[in-house]
């Protein structure tokens, strides 16, 4: 296990990217900017699965340029990568096999970001990890959790279809199996594992299938009930422990306030904050993953690559 981590920990310093058909939104949907996630405006807004769906049809994101992206991660001292391959959206950023919900359908037919984004961090030397939503806003097996008490539908939880669930594991491990043996992935970043039907014994199950896939494969702990589970590292997210801890873990951060783009969120931490956080993060043992939402043109937003390469220089100066 120590083996198996060792570049993980070696690597400290990352960059996650929030990226999908929310992107080309930027927080905003017909006119409402409701809600504080950008990358939620499907259930912030009670986008029904149908009317989201259309945004396959004006996703264009000509100007994502991985080789750039991975540039700007190497200039910020970053070592490894993880993007969102499918947010809670269903929509999948690599051709994939198993759904029509992907890029493939999309004005982008012809490019694959997953790929370009695994061969960039080939190229430039990153580990290359990927994000995967176990609950599916989109999903034929999945519907949205209706909350009679507060008389809103519960985005956050979706319900499973009875006797989908099988269904909906294959497809979640065929999909995998193609992020692991397709685009070499290094790290299966779950999410979403809070959802009533997904069991720990789900999550252990899904766990041993993917290390049967690659031995080597590091996934954290949210494919299982993220509190019992500590292997393979912890993921806490927009804070971090104020001392060491016993297992590996990671504090996720965003720049500003939302993970997918969102043009009214100008809430950016400085330079000094950003370095502050990572010294802090990995001096008490853990990774610190720091998140990026490009536009709807697939470009970082300028305020992000600013920051990103002043942290770098900050970083170049105390290795000197
Ligand atoms: C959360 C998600 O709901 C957010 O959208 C974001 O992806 C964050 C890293 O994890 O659970």
């Amino acid at each position: 296990f120590t083996k198996r981590m060792q570049w993980f920990t070696d690597a400290k310093y990352g960059m996650f990217i929030h990226f999908g058909l929310y992107s080309q939104l930027g927080g905003i949907y017909k006119g409402n900017d409701e809600g504080r996630y950008a990358e939620w405006i499907q259930g912030n807004q009670n986008i029904s699965s149908e009317e989201y769906a259309t945004l396959i049809n004006t996703w264009n994101p000509k100007d994502f340029d991985a080789n750039n992206i991975v540039k700007l991660a190497k200039k910020a001292g970053m070592k490894y990568l993880v993007v969102t391959t499918k947010h809670h959206e269903g929509f999948c950023l690599w051709d994939s096999e198993y759904t029509d919900f992907d890029i493939a359908k999309s004005p982008m037919k012809g490019r694959d970001l997953v790929k370009e984004l695994a061969d960039a961090c080939k190229k430039g030397g990153l580990h290359f990890g990927t994000y995967y939503s176990i609950i599916d806003w989109h999903h034929p097996s999945q519907t949205v959790e209706y909350n009679e008490e507060e008389k809103r539908k519960n985005w956050g939880l979706t319900t499973m279809k009875d006797g989908r669930k099988e269904e909906y594991v294959t497809y979640m491990k065929n999909q995998i199996k193609e992020l692991v043996e397709n685009y070499d992935s290094e790290i299966i970043w779950f999410d979403a594992d809070w959802t009533h039907w997904w069991t720990e014994e789900d999550g252990n199950d899904l766990y041993q299938y993917i290390r049967t896939l690659k031995p080597s494969v590091i996934i954290n702990n949210r494919v299982s009930k993220r509190d019992k589970f500590k292997k393979d590292f912890g993921t806490p997210e927009q804070f971090h422990p104020d001392s060491t801890l016993k297992h590996y873990w990671e504090a996720c951060y965003t720049m500003n306030d939302s993970w997918g783009f969102k043009i009214k969120d100008t809430a950016w931490k400085s330079p000094e904050v950003v370095y502050q956080k990572l010294k802090d993060i990995n001096q008490k043992g853990g990774n610190f993953l720091l998140n990026i939402g490009p536009d709807g043109d697939g470009n970082v937003p300028k305020e992000s690559a600013k920051i990103l390469k002043q942290v770098g220089k900050m970083i170049a100066k105390e290795e000197k």
